[in-house]
């Protein structure tokens, strides 16, 4: 099958909520033919007249990796229909089956095109802020191959954003907790992405110069989750906090 009717394919289960078989059971894709896939269906979401607002990483930390089962990073790409205000509220049966993680997130302020060292990225950088992801693997149970979940723009579904602050704010071992109705579901450390979150805008340098997408200024950057992602009920309040940048929050109904 050509890559832009599995890129229809896995953008009719986002859209319909319904979820499908893993594609690579009965297709043959490499990582970069995935890569082509995930930019044919985010293309169909541009069609719709969504924007692109930013990337994401995932599989930055160890914790990820091991949930899921893989062992590389990817990243996927962002739009303005993905972005979940603060305290507001999300219908779960919009969705097949959400899980949040515990995020950090960027705000560029200088294009990158290209790989930047670490000693230089923080020039590229307005701020950093605590955030949630909802991710919602289009592929029943959550089971996937790095292909499939690739191709599947890396279950990017929805993310939350909180308080923006100086670039200069330490990221080096910030607690961060992922908590449910008042429960802590999950913590971890800063360092669980990457040992130091700016390697993962390092390492979204590297990956999107190497697939030629350009990271425009404005943009968005989510480093990865420090931990497990959890998934999500009717009826919650799903909030992240992370040491010194504060809490972020929304509800799903
Ligand atoms: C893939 C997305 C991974 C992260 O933060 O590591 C990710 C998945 O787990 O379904 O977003
Ligand atoms: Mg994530």
């Amino acid at each position: 099958m050509n890559l832009k009717n599995l890129a229809k394919i896995v953008d009719d289960a986002a859209l319909n909520a319904k979820p499908i078989s893993q594609l690579s059971l009965n297709n043959q894709f490499s990582e970069k033919e995935a890569y082509e896939i995930q930019a044919n269906s985010i293309a169909r979401r541009y069609n719709r007249g969504e924007k692109l607002v930013g990337v994401k990483l995932g599989f930055t930390s160890k914790a990820k990796m091991e949930q899921m089962g893989v062992h590389d990073m990817i990243w996927g790409r962002l739009t303005d229909g993905m972005l979940i205000g603060q305290n507001s509220s999300l219908l779960l049966e919009k969705m097949i089956h959400p899980r949040a993680e515990p995020e950090i997130c960027f705000l560029v302020k200088k294009e990158i095109s290209k790989e930047i060292p670490l000693s230089e990225i923080k020039e590229y950088i307005y701020g950093v802020a605590g955030a949630i992801e909802v991710i919602d693997s289009r592929y029943e149970n959550f089971k996937f191959s790095l292909e499939d979940v690739i191709a599947d723009n890396c279950s990017s579904a929805g993310f939350v954003i909180g308080k923006w602050h100086n670039v200069d704010t330490p990221l080096e071992d910030l607690k961060m907790d992922l908590i449910i109705n008042d429960e802590v579901v999950q913590s971890g450390s800063s360092n669980a992405i990457l040992g130091n979150p700016w390697e993962s805008v390092v390492a979204a340098s590297r990956l999107c110069s190497k697939y030629d997408q350009v990271i425009r200024s404005g943009s968005y950057i989510m480093a990865g989750a420090a931990t497990s992602a959890v998934y999500l009920e009717k009826n919650q309040i799903v909030k992240v906090e992370v040491a010194t940048l504060g809490s972020v929050q929304f509800s799903i109904q």
